[in-house]
């Protein structure tokens, strides 16, 4: 052999074990480390090479099966009619190409369905006398997986069709193809849950979605939630078009996509491919193109099929969000509840017009079961509103330089211990005054979703946690003018406006300050949900995991979470001590109150001989009026009670009805 030949025997060798890896990954793991264009680069390269050199090609080269062979796990699912591929524009004048193409072939005025391209995995579903019989995976198109048990438990997949349906005449059959998905929303939850539990997190929802239907417990499936958007009618009732198609679908139950359209023209084409590749971050599936499909079913079969790619069908690929880097270092940030967050410091690469430089690598599991090595050219993923991540090395750049990761011992801010239970993903610092967590908690607390405190941004929330002035979110209530001066930067005025702004959050409301507590899982809306349900935050504490769980949407691991940070003793204090500065912790701020006491602003100051302050507001807000920290002229009456000290003075000064317990009671009843 020359040595050109050699150096070909060793290239086809190469390219062979990584498409076998990569197809071994994508099929069976669900967990691809290459986009599927470098996938295509290399199957091309290696079909270039052995048709040039067929003495180069081996019965088991994976050019000689295109798609890889089904697992196992499941029995063959034959398709009555190929289950077709589509081929691709990443142009707009590849769009206009297959418009003239298409034109000319027909030779009759045409007109197109577009499509958005949901990026799930295809099934096909077969419904005898109207009900759910059998359901596989596209598989190489010619052959899937029958996972039917599987596809029975996605909601959205009905499992008996309307009786008043028209179903094709004789044999009662509906093949219906379409693409199984998970939603952008619940793949987060699905990876917080899998973090939490320690198992490998998926890089991105269509690896869910392709794990999730392939599971051999359907009760698996069941759990990861996917959805399904019909897109086809492969056999069944007669039908003249794609449109009609998609309303007979509609009308059958299946879910059809909305964003559906008919463009006049290619000019009418191209502008749907444009506004949804802007637009695409607005849903919650992910989407990676546009299928454009001739409408008129007669000529579709009339254009036919070359190499099981439709003429009749394109899909425009939208500009890629994934793209290959260095990963020049991971460094490790505490984050607000005391987790060990490793980032990916990377070369700056442009991904879908944004320029990258970091991403989120999860825990020390997903770097070593991925085998992600500093110095490594790595994979990223941008998806839509998500962070960017690092899917995975991209093997064939390795040179043996790369170094693995250990996670720090210590806490890479404190100093402290870091512990590591078996069980989680995350590995978190010990200590619960890690100025990490401080800041986070501080900052946190004063940002616009929680107690929103003007003033009290990064920058003060670094100085103040920093500089030891503040340890936790209540000492913010407990600054004051002479320690503000002692920060940089600080002159009076800003000052006064910061207590002002700090005085005036003490009446966001007790769904603010839930947020603002940074209770794991307990977000705005969870917060409002509890705050709504049991009217204080004495209550919620007092509250067992069951009775929590009555909520909506409020499952075991909220529960259980908000017992945890209830039941431990320094939170109890933290909240007693905001308590005492006078932050309210009853029900939630109404805007503009109906109710009798509609409009009215009241305060709350001393000690009152039987109500808590988070029950004298409760019954303000019940009646909607509402309830401030500060007295000024807008404010109605002023509640007092025991030790009530210059709020008292101020509304004396400015003629303010001043209200004892019982005064204030009478006002209630009227
Ligand atoms: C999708 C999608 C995929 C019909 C013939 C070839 C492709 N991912 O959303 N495929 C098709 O159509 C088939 N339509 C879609 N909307």
């Amino acid at each position: 052999m020359t040595v050109r030949g050699a150096q070909g025997k060793k290239r086809a060798e190469e390219l062979r074990a990584q498409i076998d890896d990569a197809n071994h990954r994508y099929y069976i793991l669900d967990d691809p480390a290459i986009t599927d264009a470098e996938f295509d680069a290399m199957l091309r390269e290696l079909i270039d090479l052995e048709t040039a050199h067929p003495e180069l090609r081996t019965p088991d080269s994976p050019t000689q099966r295109v798609g890889a062979t089904p697992s196992e796990r499941f029995a063959p699912f034959e398709h009555s009619q190929p289950m077709l591929s589509l081929a691709n524009a990443f142009d707009e004048d590849e769009l206009r190409a297959f418009d003239e193409r298409v034109r000319k072939l027909a030779a009759v005025p045409v007109s197109y369905v577009c499509e958005l391209k949901i990026d799930g995995l295809a099934i096909a579903l077969d419904y005898r006398d109207g009900v759910l019989v059998r359901g596989g995976t596209r598989g190489d198109g010619r052959v899937g997986e029958e996972i039917t048990p599987n596809l029975r438990t996605i909601p959205t997949i009905p499992l008996r069709l309307p009786v008043t349906l028209s179903l094709s005449k004789g044999r009662n059959l509906l093949e219906v193809r379409g693409e199984v998905y998970l939603r952008k929303s619940d793949f987060e939850k699905l990876n917080a849950r899998r973090e939490r539990e320690g198992l490998p997190v998926f890089a991105n929802p269509r690896n869910a979605a392709s794990g999730g239907v392939r599971q051999l417990d359907p009760k698996l499936t069941a759990q990861r939630r996917l959805s399904f958007f019909a897109y086809a009618v492969a056999q069944g009732p007669p039908l003249k078009t794609q449109s009609e198609a998609l309303e007979y679908l509609r009308a059958a139950g299946f879910a059809v996509n909305d964003h559906i359209e008919m463009p006049d023209d290619i000019a009418g084409v191209i502008a749907y491919c444009r506004r949804w590749e802007a637009a695409r971050d607005t849903l919650d599936y992910e989407i990676d193109g546009v299928v454009v499909k001739v409408d008129d079913l007669a000529l579709q079969e009339k254009l036919g099929a070359v190499s099981r790619e439709p003429r009749w069908a394109v899909a425009y690929k939208f500009k890629p969000r994934e793209a290959r880097t260095k990963l020049r270092d991971i460094t490790i940030t505490v984050g607000r509840t005391g987790t060990l967050n490793p980032n990916a410091v990377l070369d700056p690469v442009q991904i879908g017009g944004v320029t990258v430089k970091s991403a989120t690598l999860h825990n020390a599991e997903y770097i070593a079961s991925n085998d992600i090595r500093i110095g490594d050219t790595v994979l990223v993923t941008r998806a839509g509103d998500v962070i960017p991540r690092v899917v995975g090395p991209v093997l064939s750049e390795r040179t043996g330089k790369e170094r693995r990761f250990k996670m720090p011992g210590a806490c890479p801010v404190c100093g402290s211990a870091v512990d590591h239970p078996p069980a989680e993903a995350m590995a978190r610092c010990t200590n619960a005054s890690c100025p990490a967590q401080v800041f986070e908690r501080v900052r946190h607390f004063a940002s616009r979703g929680a107690m929103d405190i003007e003033g009290l941004g990064d920058v003060l929330a670094d100085q103040l946690t920093g500089s030891g002035i503040v340890h936790d979110i209540a000492d913010i209530y407990a600054l004051d003018a002479e320690q503000l001066a002692s920060v940089p930067r600080m002159g009076e005025k800003t000052i006064s406006k910061l207590l002002e702004a700090i005085d005036g959050s003490k009446s966001r409301g007790l769904a603010r300050v839930l947020t603002g507590l940074g209770i794991r899982f307990v977000g705005e809306q969870t917060a409002a949900i509890l705050a709504g349900d049991f009217g204080t935050i004495d209550a919620i504490a007092k509250a067992s995991e069951d009775e929590l769980q009555r909520s909506e949407g409020i499952g075991t691991e909220v529960g259980s979470s908000v017992r945890l940070f209830f039941d431990q003793a320094a939170n109890r204090s933290m909240i007693e001590r905001l308590r005492r500065a006078g932050v309210v912790m009853a029900g939630a701020r109404r805007e503009r109150g109906g109710g009798p006491l509609g409009g009215k602003t009241f305060v709350l100051t001393g000690t009152l001989p039987t109500l808590s302050r988070d029950e004298a507001g409760a019954l303000i807000e019940a009646r909607g009026g509402k309830v401030s920290g500060s007295v000024s002229r807008k404010t109605d009456y002023v509640v007092a009670g025991d030790e009530a000290g210059s709020k008292l003075a101020k509304a004396r000064d400015l003629g303010i009805p001043v209200l004892d317990e019982e005064g204030f009671r009478r006002l209630l009843e009227e």
